[in-house]
């Protein structure tokens, strides 16, 4: 079995770092103290059935006691977000995160939000599915009046039901802005079979012009996709014991729909957004399609050993910030037959905005006038020294840390094949960073792994039991610590 044998030398090849890691193996979960498991040992955790849902990249929501409630604390907010290392963007969120934190309950529970709003327009919260009274529903306008800026909404509820819920603003440009959060209700007793690990992931996309930290709330051509608020490869693996039963909570809330995919192993959807699905519905699958405003529970066996991508298997949501025609412009050197240069072409405006009537249309951004130009584009010579000419011309294209040096494979005929480059310079091993994104979860995968990882995806780090104690134990010596970020130390250059 070479692709084991690969797998665990990659793995264990680590250096003396992690093979020195005291095995001082601990509960895994993330510090959060918003379910009462928390207390509970490890053990403990696996022989009740429920285990705390790990939300990788978003912290988790503390609560207290208070009045004979579970009280939380909520904070609409602007929030700074860095997709991916360099590309932080201007976002809306909760407590300083977008998505925001993660909270957790016991059906049963009685609970109350305090949501402050710290927004510079109204907004209003709304518990997607909560089957709770019409006047804490959180729809502005009709069952409360909206939180101005400045003010405070309290709501409380007792909550019956169980599963995979959402918290969101029911003002809908501001979902796209990011606001929403997971709100998992565990049951009383646990579901049957029982799972080891549990996590959950919120699926968003937005729409970012390369010169402009702001999304774009009205714009259909989204380009950054993001698992729990990080595009890949910034995004944090999954990890898990060989032979685990794993259950992934998906949750979407944006404008598109998206066909979640997972390598090597086969799943069954065992819930909605409605709750637990009867086990007569589950039959075998590796996709599942997320609807918008749905949630989908798939639960399986991680029974094979190795690195295996989890991602959305829409195309353009396996990309990093695709703009109009940059591929053709950006080999050139000279910008688009429209008469505009390259910088314009790819929204890097001076003056005026790329949807503008006058230059929305030569760059293929407007309303359909004259956006079949990028159509007739041809390919022009490419040379490595051309190519990295453009490249480096390129804002934010000469970060050290980026491994640059690693041209793509091309035919020597690559040119005069028609549709040529599709994946060669946006996907591969000129796109890698990873040091950039380094950190214990992503610890001993293969090398330039990270040139190929973009937009909604993520890995199942299927190991050995062993080394899963190793990861741990690694992680935890990491917290607290600063992400590693050696890509982005810009040394001087003079
Ligand atoms: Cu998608």
């Amino acid at each position: 079995m070479k692709n084991r044998r690969d797998f665990l030398r990659n793995t264990f090849g680590l250096g003396a770092g992690l093979a020195a890691a005291p095995r001082l193996f601990a509960a895994s979960q993330e510090s959060g103290g918003s379910i009462d498991m928390q207390h509970m040992g490890h053990a403990n955790q696996r022989s009740s059935g429920i285990v705390s849902v790990e939300t990788p990249d978003v912290p988790h929501l503390p609560w207290h006691m208070a009045g004979g409630a579970k009280e939380f604390h909520l904070i609409a907010e602007p929030v700074k977000q860095e997709l991916m290392p360099g590309k932080v963007v201007n976002l809306w969120g909760y407590n300083g995160s977008a998505p925001g934190p993660t909270i957790q309950v016991n059906q049963g529970d009685r609970v109350r939000i305090i949501v402050d709003n710290h927004l510079p327009e109204p907004t209003s919260m709304h518990w997607h599915g909560f089957e709770i009274p019409v006047d804490m529903d959180g729809a502005p306008g009709s069952s409360q009046d909206p939180i101005p800026p400045g003010g405070r909404f309290v709501y409380e509820f007792t909550l019956h039901q169980a599963g995979t819920f959402f918290y969101h603003s029911h003002m809908a440009m501001q979902e796209m802005m990011g606001m929403i959060g997971t709100f998992i209700m565990h049951p009383k007793k646990a579901y049957d079979p029982p799972v080891d690990k549990d996590f959950a992931i919120i699926l968003q996309e937005y729409a970012i012009l390369p010169n402009n930290p702001i999304p774009n709330s009205m714009n259909m051509e989204f380009n950054w996709l993001a698992f729990n608020g990080k595009a890949g490869p910034a995004t944090t693996p999954l990890i898990v014991r060989l032979n685990d039963r794993v259950r992934l909570r998906l949750i979407n809330l944006g404008m598109d729909h998206h066909p979640i995919h997972l390598h090597g192993h086969t799943f069954v959807v065992t819930g909605t957004e409605g709750g637990r699905q009867p086990k007569t519905t589950w039959g075998p699958k590796n996709t599942v399609l997320v609807g918008v405003a749905e949630a989908a529970d798939v639960e399986f066996v991680a029974n094979n050993p190795g690195d295996w991508m989890i991602h959305c298997h829409l195309p353009h949501h396996m990309m990093n910030q695709m703009s109009s025609v940059v591929g053709p412009m950006t080999r050139r050197s000279n910008g688009l037959p429209a008469g505009l240069g390259m910088e314009e072409g790819m929204g890097i405006l001076r003056e005026g905005h790329a949807t503008s009537e006058d230059k929305g249309p030569s760059l293929g951004r407007g309303m359909g006038v004259g956006s079949t130009r990028d159509q007739t584009l041809g390919n022009g010579p490419l040379s490595a020294q051309q190519a990295k000419q453009s490249t480096d011309n390129m804002p934010g294209m000469q970060h050290d840390g980026m491994q640059m040096g690693g041209a793509p494979e091309v035919a020597k005929d690559a040119n005069s094949v028609p549709g040529f480059p599709q994946d060669a310079f946006m996907e591969g091993p000129a796109m890698a960073m990873d040091k950039m994104v380094e950190k214990p979860e992503s610890y001993g995968l293969r090398p330039g792994w990270s040139g190929f990882m973009q937009g909604m995806m993520t890995f199942l780090r299927v190991l050995p039991p062993d080394m899963y104690d190793k990861f741990m134990a690694l992680r935890e010596q990491q917290k607290g610590k600063p992400e590693p970020m050696q890509g982005m130390e810009h040394p001087h250059h003079g």
